[in-house]
């Protein structure tokens, strides 16, 4: 009986250190640090399994996938206006978000997972006015990060 709960015991640690992976929060704003209608952080860098939360901080937004800009194996989403989402990111590689009310004011993020399998596959989307300006800078700053290491 005791060894079985001790056997018992170590599945349960298992299990507990697997489900460990991280859940990092994305708020929108009407109005953020670097403007307005904003993703906040707009570059989100995760590990595979993470799950990223965007949080309805003002109302009026939501996050999707931007069409064809996610690894080819991976599911789009996408989250109510007004509502949080949380998206568990198994799929490596770079993920294009939109908030569909304001996209045209380049309300974009980009969420990076691993290792950007991906990259020149998502930097090839077509993206109009101001998402493309904004998502652009999103490219540069993940280009920045991954040469300063
Ligand atoms: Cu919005």
């Amino acid at each position: 009986m005791r060894k079985t709960i001790l056997a018992m015991a170590a599945v349960l640690t298992a299990l507990v250190g697997t489900a460990c992976a991280a859940e990092v929060e994305v708020k929108m704003l009407n109005r953020g640090a670097e403007g307005v209608m904003i993703f906040e952080p707009a570059l989100i860098k995760v590990a595979p399994g993470d799950t990223v939360k965007f949080v309805a901080t003002d109302k009026g937004h939501n996050a999707e996938t931007i069409k064809g800009m996610l690894p080819a194996d991976a599911v789009p989403f996408a989250g109510k206006s007004g509502e949080d989402v949380a998206v568990t990111f198994d799929k490596p590689g770079v993920y294009g978000v939109k908030c569909l009310p304001h996209y045209g004011m380049g309300m974009v993020a980009m969420v990076v997972v691993g290792t950007p399998t991906n990259l020149d596959e998502a930097r090839a989307i077509p993206l109009a006015g101001k998402a493309k300006q904004v998502m652009a800078g999103l490219f540069d700053k993940l280009a920045a990060q991954t040469a300063a290491k």
